[in-house]
């Protein structure tokens, strides 16, 4: 019938016969990642259990409620997956209660602002320009639109975060809450400090540590939980589990938690999604995994290195945790058409704002770059250097196709050395 036949452990042969076109696109993106470097710091490659028990009977039952109070029947497996999946987590970061059911970060954003506080109240979060997310308050999203927003900013020189600057914000604008988090910040974050002032000015304090999870699960991040009233976290970046997100934080919030998210904001959970959180949390656990989280930050630290020693900029100068910012002034380009040619050579970033960036989101000065995909896939610290150099170059030679050329061949000699999902075979 197709092209391909995939191997036994696969369950895609059944898609071949069913959907050909859906067949195809799944294995042109096994084979587009296998072919190039994964650098967007947002993604992770999970392992093939989380793959299998994403793509399981699980995706069949309705499961309204919480274990053990539901509103269909037939839960009785279900609700051992969704406690394994809260005991885990809870064991993993030392939380009082977890909530595992939100679908995405964006949700579980919203439903902490539904739980603890008021429609049109005051928030202080970090600006989607300097490196906060379009959930921490951007006008074109539900959170700029329902609650009033101050925003705080990196510092002009330093482009670190300077905690009494966002003291004196929180006294001028007297939130209910302030948020600890970013999309795009290559620095730790304070939560201690963060507290200090939430209690100055009698705020809550929440933590959405969606790009940071894993670092802080591994204990290679200061943790937010003796901090924070309420955390939420996606679950497939550092954390390297399935697409989805939850919610933790102190038991007084607990009950405002659950309602908001169920009946509050969702309906149905995904309980294969949450059988897959749990098997990546129970992965998570494992001694490997602060291995791992290590060399994430690793990697992160020599490839900033090589990008700066290559005569890249890097704002603030490297990181400490799994992603860098690199400013592309220099280049005469916008980010659109630096991550344009640096997807044409098989290095996937994105375009990034940068802070006090003079160009629009669509066309920025910066490109983000992340290390937990490639970790994942065994590359390390000397992978790392190579890749620094090879950015700069495709940067500095966008119209020199000999040069593009060996960039491209070196890209190709790195993939064969570390293959993605050796086990997936491919058949012609
Ligand atoms: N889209 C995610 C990121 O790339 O950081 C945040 O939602």
């Amino acid at each position: 019938m197709g092209q391909y036949i995939l191997m036994k452990d696969s369950f895609l042969a059944d898609v071949e016969h069913a959907d050909p076109q859906i067949y195809n696109v799944m294995i042109n993106e096994l084979n587009r990642g296998r072919k190039g470097l994964e650098l967007i710091a947002s993604e992770n490659y999970v392992s093939k259990a989380v793959l299998q028990t994403m793509g399981s009977v699980l995706t069949n039952k309705y499961s309204e409620g919480y274990p053990h109070k539901r509103y269909y029947g037939g839960n009785e497996y279900i609700d051992i997956s969704e406690t394994l999946a809260i005991n885990r987590a809870k064991e993993l970061f030392g939380a009082e209660f977890v909530n595992v059911q939100p679908h995405a970060g964006s949700q579980a954003n919203m439903e902490s602002y539904f739980a603890l506080l008021e429609l049109g109240d005051p928030i202080l979060a970090m600006s989607l320009d300097h490196g906060g997310h379009l959930t921490h308050g951007h006008g074109v999203n539900f959170s700029g639109k329902f609650y009033n927003f101050t925003s705080y900013g990196v510092d002009p020189e330093t482009k670190l975060l300077d905690m009494d600057v966002i003291r004196k914000k929180a006294i001028e604008s007297q939130p209910k809450l302030i948020l600890a988090g970013f999309s795009a910040y290559p620095r730790e974050l304070d939560f201690k400090a963060y507290k200090e002032i939430a209690d100055e000015v009698g705020a809550y304090l929440m933590a959405d540590i969606a790009h940071i999870a894993g670092l802080i699960a591994a204990k290679e991040h200061p943790d937010p939980v003796p901090y924070c009233d309420v955390i939420t976290t996606t679950t497939h970046k550092t954390l390297r589990g399935p697409r989805g997100a939850m919610i933790m934080g102190k038991e007084e919030h607990e009950t405002a938690i659950n309602r908001a998210v169920f009946p509050g904001m969702q309906g149905g959970p995904m309980d294969h999604v949450i059988a897959a959180k749990a098997v990546a949390f129970q992965e998570a656990l494992q001694p490997d995994f602060k291995d791992y989280s290590k060399q994430v930050k690793r990697n992160a630290k020599a490839l900033a290195e090589s990008l700066m020693e290559n005569g890249g900029k890097v704002v603030t100068n490297g990181t400490d945790n799994h992603l860098i910012l690199l400013d592309i002034s220099q280049y005469n380009m916008g980010g659109k058409k630096a991550e344009h040619v640096l997807d044409s050579v098989g290095i996937f970033t994105n375009k990034n704002m940068i802070p006090f960036d003079t160009r629009s989101p669509f066309d920025p000065s910066g490109i983000r770059i992340g290390t937990p995909a490639l970790t994942t896939r065994g590359l390390g610290t000397n992978e790392m250097r190579e890749i620094g150099e090879l950015i700069v170059k495709t940067l500095l030679f966008i119209d020199d196709d000999t040069t593009l050329d060996s960039v491209k061949y070196s890209i190709h000699n790195i993939c064969s050395n570390y293959p993605l999902y050796p086990d997936y075979t491919i058949l012609r």
